[in-house]
């Protein structure tokens, strides 16, 4: 880890907690379920390595399901991006990337407007200035909000850090 980079998972030890010492949480309402777990690797040969974690979602009803990372009481005064490396082949248009502070409040923002569902590795980087208002020194998650607009797919997410 470098000064200007804040990482919370690269989920290479294959365990919780993150690298920031928060755990990764789910959640499902009515009718709703989200389960991650940590998928090995193939290819270490590039900056993804180890592990990186899979996240599978089924929203059948109106309802909806969360993955979450929680960075327990971060400050990212520093950072201008989240940054993360993606792939999913599944219908991206219901997810909604959400950040949160300990205040409790919450921005999200549509996921598809930082990467695209191709199926390949995609490297994220969403500017912080899309979740302007939040309390960024004491930021408690990172979340990933599914809707019945995806009903139901699988993700691939590896290396999430905060960055100059
Ligand atoms: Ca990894």
């Amino acid at each position: 880890m470098t000064e200007d980079t804040l990482l919370v998972d690269d989920f290479n030890d294959g365990v919780d907690p993150n690298n920031l010492g928060g755990f990764i949480f789910t959640y499902a309402h009515k009718g709703a379920s989200c389960t991650a777990v940590y998928y090995p690797l193939e290819d270490n040969s590039s900056s993804r390595q180890l592990y990186c974690l899979e996240i599978s979602w089924r929203i059948p009803i109106a309802s909806d399901a969360g993955c979450g990372f929680n960075t327990r009481v971060l400050n990212i005064e520093t950072a201008d991006y989240l940054t993360f490396s993606f792939k999913s082949r599944s219908s991206l248009k219901g997810i909604q990337l959400a950040i949160k502070d300990m205040n409790g409040n919450e921005i999200k923002k549509p996921l598809i407007k930082y990467i695209s569902s191709d199926n390949q590795w995609q490297e994220a980087s969403v500017p912080l200035s899309d979740y302007e208002g939040l309390d960024c020194k004491r930021i408690s998650a990172v979340t990933l909000i599914f809707s019945p607009h995806s009903p139901s797919g699988k993700l691939y997410i590896d290396n999430i850090k905060f960055k100059q």
